[in-house]
């Protein structure tokens, strides 16, 4: 079977320290957990970052001093920031580091409710307006799909030439107010797309490490981090990041998947053939 990609959320833009101490905000948090999390068997680090307090920030020099600082120590990881940002921002808010020197950004592919009052909102002309700039900046949108309704308008502004390829999904299942990640919910999401597509799955809270699972067992890749869920089994805290990433690479050995370099999932990902 091909490599497992496994990109590693070290971050987000909701969770905080209270909730788990190893949520990084400062920089050097920022490079730590993603040293550890690139040493564990991640190839990506999906990045929010936030200022020194916690607040979560889009800022374009945030975003650029914390690249900077990762690839002193990592140089070959992708890093792969954010366009989600937190909830309420602006779009040209969201989109801020996209103008920096990036192979990789998500691009949120429909609204949902986030729980009690919150709604992340990307409508049409937002997913319409992201791709573009990102195919301006000849940047691989990892397509975040919260349920079948975002995947099919992925595939209906993939067809009217509003989106680019090459296609690669990522599923992430499980927030309050978004579809569940049940096995059933998995696979249909899956048999949704085209058979030449990449998908990854990120599963929120208790749905991560079954989904992981089901991914690895379906050829797709895994997504975890403490952005979506912070146990490691059960009442559990994970130590860290890396901590998840290592307990995916040992589903991966069961299922005899090797888990790819950073190298191996810029081939995967077909991302030389975004120009
Ligand atoms: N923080 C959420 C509002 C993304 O990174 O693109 C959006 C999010 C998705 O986390
Ligand atoms: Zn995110």
């Amino acid at each position: 079977m091909n490599k497992l990609i496994i990109t590693c959320a070290i971050s987000g833009a909701e969770v905080t320290k209270a909730q788990h101490d190893k949520i990084p905000y400062t920089i050097e948090e920022v490079v730590s957990e993603s040293i550890k999390a690139y040493e564990a068997g991640a190839s990506i680090i999906h990045l929010h970052v936030r200022h020194d307090d916690g607040t979560p920030t889009q800022d374009k020099m945030r975003y650029q001093e914390a690249i900077e600082a990762i690839k002193k120590h990592i140089p070959n990881v992708i890093i792969q920031p954010s366009t989600g940002g937190a909830i309420g921002m602006s779009r040209d808010e969201r989109l801020q580091p996209t103008e920096l020197n990036i192979e990789m950004a998500t691009l949120d592919c429909g609204s949902v409710n986030f729980g009690g009052d919150d709604v992340f909102i990307n409508t049409e002309n937002d997913v319409k307006y992201f791709a573009k700039v990102m195919k301006e900046r000849h940047i691989l949108p990892e397509l975040e799909c919260f349920e079948k309704g975002h995947v099919d308008s992925v595939l209906k502004l993939y067809k009217k030439g509003f989106i680019h390829g090459p296609l690669h999904f990522s599923f992430v299942l499980g927030v309050s107010g978004g579809m569940t990640g049940e096995e059933r919910d998995f696979m249909f999401l899956k048999d949704s797309i085209p058979s030449d597509a990449t998908f990854s799955v990120a599963g929120i809270g208790r749905y991560e490490f079954p989904l992981a699972e089901l991914s690895i067992k379906h050829g797709g890749h895994v997504r975890v981090g403490l952005e979506d869920n912070l146990y490691l089994e059960k009442g559990v805290l994970a130590i860290d990041n890396a901590d998840l990433v290592r307990k995916v690479v040992e589903i991966a050995k069961q299922y005899g998947r090797e888990v790819a370099t950073p190298d191996e999932a810029r081939h995967i990902l077909r991302m030389e053939e975004v120009k």
